[in-house]
């Protein structure tokens, strides 16, 4: 401020006196100054401001004007979809044929009562456009309409509020009509699906098919299968049944685009008008012959949509449909020692709007259990922390989402079991069974786990954890051919010393050093020292030949697959030379990027299961909330502006596209989830999320994504990058690796408040493909603990897999990817190989 104010005074000191200088003009403002008023001349200064004032007020008008009428009154095109019910009207069949002298005319008088409801209403009348009755059904008559109107932008969230509130509006109308044509009741009506309302289709197809009494109907895409649905198309298909009759609706064969944000998708509804809220499924690519597609209705009614883009024809769908009598009654009382019972029409997907109650009572001596062997009750975007959808509840436990078998047990003869459905996503649902047990002895002839299940009474003390929670490896006597951990376990003696930590404490790895005269190599072997750096690898994982630098440069080698290439194009022999502290390539490019992997502090305890982290533990870790979920995947920190997670995190899952980036946020610095205010946590919205093109839904190969974040984090002692390793560098099996998360701590179980963090190690890959059936692909790695209790869980996702090495730098082995339950004997967790994606990773985001 003060050196303008300088510089000004010395233009005007050198007396310039050129009118049309525009700094001239600004010279002119202090009117006080007299002297220059008069050199100037009065008269010619105040023209001239008044043009300039008069052109400023002008200008302020004209942009006003410009504003108001493009701006401010810009009309924005809005379509809601709704029914009504009328009241004093009988249904006829002739009603289901569009183009029936009884359709247009009861449409013409639904019609004008819904212009009448808007025309009452100040913030929908003067906008509304046009209405259109799409179809009817019973119940007197169910009228199923769109209407469509031309709001100013600053009118719109009006229109969406009025519109989203129309039951006062019809009761108005129904107070001020005293002898209303039709009397209407239950409108309600709700914005459009965009990709349906808002864009334009070359090919529309509509299609109305009514079950027949005892038969099958099929229908299918258009061409299907002699040739691929059309693009840019959208296809409706109204399936109705008789009054009192519900619609069972089963995809043969489905095989759409494979699933992203915009990929052609069908939907279902459990109405004729194709409203969010009684969405049932929204199918997408293809599903495993396994997945049951088959839906149920809780109405005579149904729509199927096929909505496509502008790319790829894919075969498309057949589908068939009967209908069956409405269900009477759900549930009921179920009596006698052990006795079955299922959600309505299971394995098919339950009908929405469903409530069932059973009532179940053993002989009044005996106490009740229910397990529940199969368990599918989840619903899109609902966390199963609070089940506020689609719920089984027991006494006052709610239990939603996808769990392995699991018991509830009571502690009368009596238990009661309700299951809830809400209008829209279904599932499908449970079978479970009840069974009367002695309180004093509930696993006849077996053991029970704290948990209330039964295993068998071998499997006790046997060193493997076959109850959830290891009760069955405590309190144990251990037998000759067992080792005695020090935590107190038995685990069998020829475990020991293997170079795996089976104890959990690693007493089972004391005392087995090699002998003096031999090397102990990483894999546990001894060989003799003497064959230490000769050139030859020894132990079979390289050990012996690692670090044996001469004069401290790593002598170059020609380069192979799993020789690290320097910089400069050498390649050097050593393994894993990479941020170890000691320069091995002549450019020393292998200690180049380091600054990653280092914590604040070091604090590792060597305990079997999960255990709470302390902050700053773990500075990589992320936390990815989606707004209005919660926590949902882990991530990990790779530099300032980069997160690697996986790529199953950002699928598109029916009703919400997650891999839209605006509806994350990554939580940097985190430990507490209920403390995500505490001054350590930095939080960031993400720019961009891209999963590996070749990521497979199906066997969850490649499966890894990067994230960009908005903007760069700042590093501090609670926000630290992971190292990310070179795609040469080898984790040795057996290794000791950590994973942590906000997961599940059992499975089915919920997350964690608190970041756990479990070590755990990697397993051979022959071995573990062979106890996970073939499922593994070079792109996988198991890591676990064979005899089970310690492993990843659902919501830990995407979170990191690290490896401490060299000068205790931390590297990123691998992201939690799959596994066939959770911690379970013999299923190892399988993660994404970090080193096979590396190049990858590389490509993506330069690092
Ligand atoms: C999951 O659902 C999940 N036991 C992650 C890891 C494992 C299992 C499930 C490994 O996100």
């Amino acid at each position: 401020m003060e050196r303008g104010r300088g510089a000004s005074s010395m233009r005007y000191s050198a007396q310039a006196q050129d009118m049309n200088n525009l700094e001239e003009g600004v010279e002119f403002l202090p009117a006080m100054n007299s002297k220059k008023m008069e050199k100037r001349g009065p008269k010619r200064r105040v023209v001239v401001a008044v043009v300039i004032l008069v052109f400023l007020l002008v200008s302020l008008v004209v942009g006003l004007l410009v504003w108001h009428f493009k701006y401010r009154n810009a009309a924005v095109r809005k379509v809601f979809n709704g029914h009504l019910r009328v009241l004093n009207w009988d249904f006829l069949d002739a009603y289901e044929n569009s183009s029936s002298p009884e359709f247009i005319m009861l449409a013409k008088k639904v019609k004008s009562t819904v212009e009448d409801i808007y025309r009452d209403h100040g913030d929908i009348g003067p906008y509304h456009k046009e209405t259109m009755i799409t179809a009817f059904s019973e119940g007197s008559v169910i009228a199923y309409y769109w209407s469509e109107f031309l709001v100013p932008k600053y009118r719109e969230e009006s229109l969406d509020q009025a519109m989203a509130n129309k039951q006062s509006l019809v009761q108005k109308l129904n107070t001020r009509l005293r002898n209303p044509v039709l009397k209407v009741e239950s409108v309600v009506a709700f914005p459009a699906d965009p990709s349906i309302a808002y864009s334009s289709r070359d090919n529309i197809c509509m299609f109305a098919l009514h079950a027949k009494e005892g038969e099958i109907t099929t229908f299918t895409t258009p061409g299907f299968p002699n040739s691929p649905y059309p693009n840019n198309a959208l296809c409706y298909w109204t399936l109705r049944a008789d009054a009192n009759s519900i619609i069972s609706l089963t995809f043969k064969t489905l095989e759409l685009e494979p699933c992203t944000d915009d990929s052609d998708y069908v939907k279902v509804y459990n109405s004729l008008s194709p409203v969010e809220p009684q969405a049932l499924v929204r199918l997408c690519g293809n599903y495993a012959p396994s997945y049951n597609l088959t839906f149920l209705s809780s109405q005579n009614v149904m729509l199927v949509t096929l909505v496509t883009n502008k790319e790829g024809r894919f075969p498309g769908f057949k589908a068939e449909f009967f209908q069956l009598p409405k269900m009477k009654v759900c549930g009921g009382v179920l009596k006698g020692e052990r006795g079955t019972f299922t959600t309505p029409y299971y394995p098919a997907h339950y009908p929405p709007a469903m409530d069932c109650v059973w009532n179940i009572e053993v002989p009044s001596r005996k106490n009740v259990k229910v397990r529940f062997n199969m368990f599918f009750v989840l619903e899109p975007g609902i966390p199963v922390s609070s089940c506020t959808k689609d719920y089984v509840q027991i006494n006052s436990t709610r239990y939603c989402g996808e769990r392995s078998q699991f018991v509830v047990a009571s502690t009368t003869n009596k238990i009661e079991v309700r299951f809830h459905s809400d209008q829209s996503y279904t599932d499908t649902g449970f079978s479970a069974e009840y069974l009367s047990y002695d309180s004093s002895d509930p696993c006849p002839g077996q053991f029970t786990c704290n948990t209330g299940r039964c295993i068998d009474r071998s499997m006790r003390c046997d060193g493997w954890l076959d109850c959830v929670d290891g009760s069955d490896e405590r309190s144990c006597t251990c037998t000759d051919q067992q080792f005695k951990c020090q935590n107190g376990w038995c685990k069998p003696k020829f475990w020991v010393c293997d170079n795996v930590n089976d104890c959990g404490d690693n007493s089972d790895e004391l005392q087995c050093s090699c002998a003096t005269d031999s090397f102990k190599c990483d894999n546990g072997k001894c060989v003799p020292s003497a064959r230490k750096c000769d050139g030859k690898d020894d132990c079979g994982d390289g050990s012996d030949e690692g670090s044996c630098s001469k004069a401290g440069l790593q002598t170059t080698v020609s380069c192979k697959e799993y020789t690290y290439k320097c910089r400069s194009g050498h390649c050097v022999s050593k393994q894993n030379p990479e941020c170890d502290g000691e320069q091995d390539c002549e450019d020393n490019s292998d200690e180049d990027n380091c600054n990653c992997g280092i914590r604040s502090y070091t604090k590792m305890s060597r305990i079997v299961g999960g255990q709470n982290s302390d902050g700053g533990e773990w500075p990589w870790q992320v936390s990815l909330h989606v707004k209005s979920q919660g926590h949902i995947c882990g991530a990990s920190l790779v530099s300032e502006s980069w997160l690697v997670s996986a790529a199953h995190c950002f699928q598109q899952m029916q009703g919400t596209s997650y891999s839209d980036a605006s509806l994350w946020t990554a939580y940097l610095g985190l430990t507490d989830q209920s403390d995500r205010s505490n001054a350590n946590v930095q939080t960031r919205k993400i720019k961009r999320i891209i999963s590996h093109p070749y990521f497979n839904d199906y066997t969850y190969d490649y499966d890894i994504a990067v994230m960009e974040l908005q903007s760069p984090v700042t590093f501090s002692s609670f926000v630290q990058p992971i190292c990310l390793p070179d795609a040469t560098h080898v984790f040795p099996v057996g290794k000791d690796l950590w994973v942590t998360g906000w997961g599940a701590t059992t499975e089915g179980g919920s997350g964690s408040s608190i970041l756990q963090k479990a070590e755990i190690r990697l397993i051979n890959q022959t071995v573990c493909n062979q106890l996970l059936t073939d499922q593994l692909t070079p792109r996988m790695m198991c890591v676990g603990i064979l005899t089970g209790g310690v492993d990843a869980c659902q919501g830990d996702s995407g979170g990191p897999l690290v490896s401490v090495e060299a000068s205790s730098r931390m590297f990123l082995a691998g992201v939690v990817s799959w596994g066939e339950g959770c911690a379970q004997r013999n299923k190892p967790g399988v993660y994404s190989r970090v080193t096979s994606l590396r190049d990858w990773i590389q490509q993506q985001t330069g690092l």
